[in-house]
């Protein structure tokens, strides 16, 4: 992974870690639906994934985060006024944070259901290798998503055909408030690539280059037409679930968010190597912080959808 692309996924991470947090103080304030999963502690992750795809590539992705969107070039103003209901979002604030589509960049969307995306991604699989060769489609997901028969039925399918998807998954160790252990067969959701005969790897998802190093080997698999690979990201969901979780299953949330964050890591990683400098990450700090504040104007200055805007879009 060379130097450019490294400060691009550290200046995306924390881009998108800070509008997270922004958009989390105005749901709190009334001023935003809380309908928002947190990604805190998972988008070094997604965002390093990511940067080893190329523009024309697509993704679909689950319900944890934005770094996904801000990764691919989605404007923080489009996605915040998805989230806001508001005209100027990727689907004009109808479907929220989780149903982000901008197909110009590459973003397809999440279904409706946990793994309805694995079956989604069978389809874009089978238009890629018919119509567009040399692209491929990745599907992020949970492990708890990992337990839906979608799953199977499109791991198997995806094999038989050779498709050029890339099934990757992000074990943050809790689907809500159950842990993995505790609802899953295998002990790494990597190992269950052996049931289709493909390679199932686990990378540490804190480690923005090891997660690169197997994206870009999955990829260069699925674009030769070899097809999918499985990778199992181990990740730390720093927050909860979703907002108002309380989190009283877990005694040790307070202990995880000031000692698993893997950005101040990364942080360290790349002054220490001279690829930031302290003035360096006060300007990316800096500038993200510009960019939350205009698109935060640009989304309250924006109306918000026409009730009879509920009846465009809909396809027969
Ligand atoms: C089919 C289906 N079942 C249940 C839900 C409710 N639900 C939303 S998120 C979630 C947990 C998913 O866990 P995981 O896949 O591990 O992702 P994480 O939330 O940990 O990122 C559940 C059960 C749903 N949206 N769809």
């Amino acid at each position: 992974m060379d130097n450019t692309k490294l400060l691009n996924v550290y200046k995306t991470s924390v881009l998108a870690r800070r509008f997270e947090a922004r958009v989390i103080q105005m749901a709190m304030a009334g001023e935003m639906p809380p309908s928002l999963h947190a990604g805190a502690g998972q988008e070094v992750c997604q965002t390093a994934a990511i940067a080893a795809l190329n523009p024309e590539d697509y993704i679909l992705y689950g319900h944890r985060g934005i770094a996904y969107m801000i990764a691919r070039g989605t404007s923080l103003s489009a996605i915040l006024a998805d989230m806001a209901g508001k005209v100027g979002g990727t689907n004009n604030g109808k479907g929220g944070v989780m149903h982000v589509v901008d197909v110009p960049h590459g973003i397809l969307g999440e279904s409706g259901t946990l793994g309805g995306g694995f079956v989604m991604s069978v389809g874009v699989g089978m238009a890629l290798k018919r119509k567009m060769p040399g692209r491929v489609v990745v599907y992020f997901f949970g492990d708890g998503t990992s337990n839906r028969g979608t799953f199977h039925e499109s791991l198997n399918w995806a094999t038989v055909q050779r498709l050029p998807c890339i099934y990757f998954c992000e074990n943050n160790g809790f689907a809500v408030s159950v842990r993995t252990s505790a609802s899953t067969s295998v002990q790494n959701i990597a190992d269950r690539a052996a049931g289709y005969g493909i390679p199932g790897v686990v990378v540490d998802g804190t480690d923005p280059v090891a997660v690169y190093e197997v994206m870009e080997k999955a990829v260069e698999r699925a674009r030769a037409g070899q097809g999918p690979t499985l990778i199992e990201a181990k990740v730390t969901r720093l927050l909860g679930h979703y907002l108002a979780d309380q989190q009283t299953y877990r005694p040790d949330a307070a202990t995880i968010l000031t000692t698993k964050d893997p950005l101040p890591k990364f942080q360290e990683s790349l002054l220490r190597v001279g690829i930031l400098t302290n003035a360096l990450v006060k300007q990316i700090e800096d500038d993200a912080q510009r960019q939350i504040d205009e698109a935060v104007a640009t989304v309250n200055a924006a109306p918000l959808l026409a009730p009879e805007a509920a009846l465009q879009d809909l396809y027969a």
